[in-house]
């Protein structure tokens, strides 16, 4: 098969590029990678699924989503660098082997794929899904205002046109459908859930739909706390932690709480780089030392996961 684009993990790479490199790596590593199909996209296309790990029985999973918000293009850039430290740091790096033998990985490398097309073909500043509106001429649902979560009852809206859009009804998307419907199917299994956006450098963790504090708020606290300073150990780069609500604005409907909601204690959101310098058009050249610093916090949380 010929490929007009080369996948490259130090660039931003289209949708087209993305889908193919999931079955190349696949393919490449059978014994450490598998893909499947979640289901599909408004537009049609496949919504894919990798799980990393050796196969044994009984293992606990982290599930890992990038590209929720289209104009995020860091997001997914992390998620494809997560699968390549995986599948090359296998067997000789201890740390990365020890937790592929141990844990699973879900990685959903685009929820949001037809809104990541859009932002390649039409808008770069898009954020919603594509999908169409009954009786408005406004595009599109937010997907994080989506879930079945306290919907649309604060930091939502109800206004078709609007960015932060709840949808007609809770799941009305069927990206999130799909991402939900995989999740609950596997909840007994799945110990973290980690939804990665841009921007503001924050490690958020419920609530965002109350100011309530949640019932494991000192837990999660001091996680955000060590996985924050294993990220800023490498390039001093500052994260803020702490919930939603409380470190960045009450929203509800989104994954992390709905996650949590559903039993999974450790559920983080992470706003990688930058601070606003740049915001959603971080350079290429900063997607490297993003991805290896937001690696180190990840893997903290995947070691803590292994551990309790
Ligand atoms: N920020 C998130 C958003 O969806 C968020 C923040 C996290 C809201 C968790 C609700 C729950 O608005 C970005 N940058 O998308
Ligand atoms: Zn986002």
């Amino acid at each position: 098969k010929t490929r007009t684009t080369k996948h490259s993990y130090d660039k931003y790479n289209s949708w087209e590029t993305i889908a193919a490199w999931t079955a190349d790596i696949a393919a490449q590593n059978p014994d450490l990678v598998s893909r499947s199909v979640i289901g599909k996209t408004y537009e049609g296309r496949s919504i894919y699924l990798l799980k990393l790990g050796k196969s044994g029985p009984n293992k606990k999973a982290i599930f890992l989503d990038c590209g929720f918000h289209a104009r995020e293009w860091i997001s997914p850039a992390f998620c494809q660098w997560f699968v390549k430290e995986a599948v090359e740091s296998y067997g000789k790096d201890t740390a990365t082997t020890k937790l592929l033998n141990r844990l699973d990985f879900y990685v959903l490398p685009v929820v949001n794929i037809d809104g990541y097309v859009y932002t390649w073909t039409n808008d770069r500043m898009w954020r919603k899904t594509r999908s169409k509106n009954a009786e408005s001429r406004c595009i599109g649902t937010d997907p994080n205002r989506n879930l079945n979560v306290a919907w649309c009852s604060i930091g939502a809206s109800k206004n078709p046109c609007d960015p932060t859009y709840c949808g007609p009804a809770p799941e009305s998307e069927k990206e999130i459908k799909a991402l939900t419907d995989f999740i609950r199917k596997n909840v007994s299994t799945i110990k973290a859930y980690l939804t990665i956006h841009s921007y503001s450098q924050l490690l958020l963790f419920p609530y965002s739909y109350t100011y309530k504090s949640a019932a494991d708020y000192d837990e999660l606290n001091s996680i955000a706390g060590a996985a924050s300073k294993e990220l800023a150990s490498l390039y001093k780069t500052k994260y803020k932690y702490g919930p939603g609500a409380e470190i960045l604005y009450p929203a509800a409907g989104g994954s992390e709480d709905w996650a949590y909601d559903q039993g999974i204690k450790y559920s983080f959101t992470f706003e990688l780089r930058d601070t606003g310098r740049y915001g959603f058009l971080l350079p290429e050249s900063q997607i490297k030392p993003t991805c290896e610093e937001t690696l180190l916090a990840v893997k903290y949380i995947a070691n803590y996961v292994l551990e309790h």
